[in-house]
């Protein structure tokens, strides 16, 4: 592992970027910030283009390595900057695929097939893009109430994280959807609530969330 590595974040403001900013205060990792903003342009300049193709946010340099995608830069970061004192990814092959397995259940389940779908159709989101769609926005709310059973389950046991005793990415993750659930008025799992109060309380959380403000007004 680089010792000094030499990271830049592109993006802040949004439910994606302060995933990747989390994760790099979770590992006490230093890093420089392009708060770029979503449907400023700044997406859209040859400069980031080059660097990122598809336009969005986030994106992660290190060195002259790339990756956007914010879960995948959260598993990036885990898998590359863990050490034993501060550790967002398990090591045993069973707890890594169930680690796995809560990471692309809420990126799919609840980001993309849920809240994104909400944002893409609210009146007050980007409904003026997508379309305003009352009724598709009221089933998305249902349906990430249906899937957040699978939380509500898992944390039946009293574990204090997804994994475990252990704090991992998974929680980066789902933490960010239920934030933007509560943002967005629907209501989340009875067990999720002191789950995220104990999350809020971390520090790195804080400094996360210091460190996502937007550059822009959103929409
Ligand atoms: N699946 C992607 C989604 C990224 C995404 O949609 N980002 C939005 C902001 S949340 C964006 O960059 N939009 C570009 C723009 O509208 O300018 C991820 O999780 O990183």
């Amino acid at each position: 592992m680089n010792a000094t590595p030499d990271l830049t974040l592109w993006g802040a403001g949004t439910s994606r970027t302060i995933r990747a900013h989390w994760a790099m205060h979770e590992l006490g990792l230093s890093y420089k910030v392009k708060p770029i903003g979503p449907r400023t342009g700044e997406t859209k300049t040859a400069e980031y283009t080059r660097l990122n193709p598809r336009q969005k946010i986030p994106l992660l340099q290190d060195g002259d390595f790339c990756i956007g995608e914010s879960a995948a830069i959260v598993a990036y970061l885990s898998r590359m900057y863990s050490t034993p004192e501060r550790s967002l990814i398990p090591e045993s092959t069973h707890d890594y695929a169930a680690w796995l397995e809560w990471c692309f259940f809420v990126v799919a389940e609840l980001d993309s097939t849920s809240l994104y779908v909400m944002r893409r159709h609210r009146a007050d989101a980007l409904g003026h893009i997508y379309g305003v769609a009352p009724e598709v926005v009221a089933q998305a709310a249902e349906y990430f109430r249906g899937q957040l059973r699978h939380v509500e389950v898992a944390l039946a046991d009293g574990r204090p994280f997804l994994m475990g005793e252990r704090f991992s990415s998974a929680d980066i993750l789902l933490t960010t959807c239920l934030d933007w659930a509560i943002a967005y008025g629907v209501g989340i799992c009875e067990n999720a609530l002191p789950y995220l109060e104990r999350i809020q309380r971390r520090e790195a959380y804080q400094r996360a969330v210091a460190a996502n403000v937007p550059v822009a007004p959103l929409r």
